[in-house]
């Protein structure tokens, strides 16, 4: 059976990374039997989550196992796509992976509200005396990731407008279409619904759920791919009404 290391359900999402919830789609997509693990952190290979286990196989990064997925257990995701379509995917993929995901951590990790209500509950079993060095150098660390990407380097202000035209761009592809790419979900639907899903967390007060809020056919979307992979979890993104 195939292990998925994550971080675990929190703030009404399937797990707080993104990432982490796109390989989990693949994976209920690929109808493969798995098991998630929320203690593998520590031995992540590439020191981040997600990662799988499968049999003797360890692979990190959710584009790689998707990868494996396909070439170990012969899952076709784009089945349908032409090869125009799939072109298509692959740059909304990066686009949410590369982009709009620093703006998402940026919104997390360096407003203080957010900041408070979310990441910093992430250290609550660190003992209490040395909790707060620890929780003030991981903000560091996570501070200086975002300006080696650049995004840290914008003003809040210039993040927020590169993201909404991330969430535009995506509201506008997927316009009234069940899927991302039509009707049947392929493979880009795993990280399309994994982003909105975060953009729409309904824990954070940020401009880029303000942005997605706007998208009624995104909630519906967010609403749908719940009630079709994670249909236990209803409340996810506040799309309970939406689905
Ligand atoms: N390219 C990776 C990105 C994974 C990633 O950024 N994971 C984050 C959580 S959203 C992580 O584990 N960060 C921990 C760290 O950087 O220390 C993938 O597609 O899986």
């Amino acid at each position: 059976m195939i292990t998925l290391y994550a971080f675990g359900p929190q703030f009404s999402l399937p797990d707080p990374s993104p990432f982490v919830t796109k390989a989990e789609v693949l994976l209920k997509m690929s109808s493969l039997p798995y098991r998630t693990d929320l203690n593998g952190f520590n031995k992540a290979p590439k020191g981040k989550l997600p990662y799988i286990k499968d049999d003797g196989d360890l692979v990190a990064d959710s584009s790689f196992i998707r990868r494996h997925l396909e070439r170990k257990h012969g899952i076709n995701f784009d089945r349908g796509l032409s090869a125009e379509q799939k072109a298509i995917a692959w740059a909304f993929e990066k686009m949410a992976e590369d982009n709009l995901y620093w703006a998402i951590v940026d919104s997390r990790w360096m407003v203080d509200a957010n900041f408070d209500k979310g990441p910093r509950t992430f250290f609550n079993k660190i003992p209490a005396p040395v909790r707060p060095i620890i929780v003030a150098m991981i903000r560091r660390q996570v501070r200086k990731a975002l300006h080696a990407h650049g995004m840290g380097r914008h003003t809040r202000a210039e993040i927020e407008e590169l993201a909404k035209q991330d969430i535009d761009a995506i509201a506008t592809y997927l316009g009234q279409k069940s899927f991302f790419m039509g009707a049947e979900p392929t493979g880009v639907d795993a990280t399309m619904f994994a982003f909105a899903a975060n953009a729409l967390c309904p824990e954070f007060d940020t401009s880029l759920r303000t942005a997605a809020e706007r998208h009624d056919n995104l909630r519906r979307y967010v609403g749908r791919m719940t009630a079709r992979y994670y249909p236990d979890r209803a409340e996810l993104a506040g799309c309970k009404a939406a689905a």
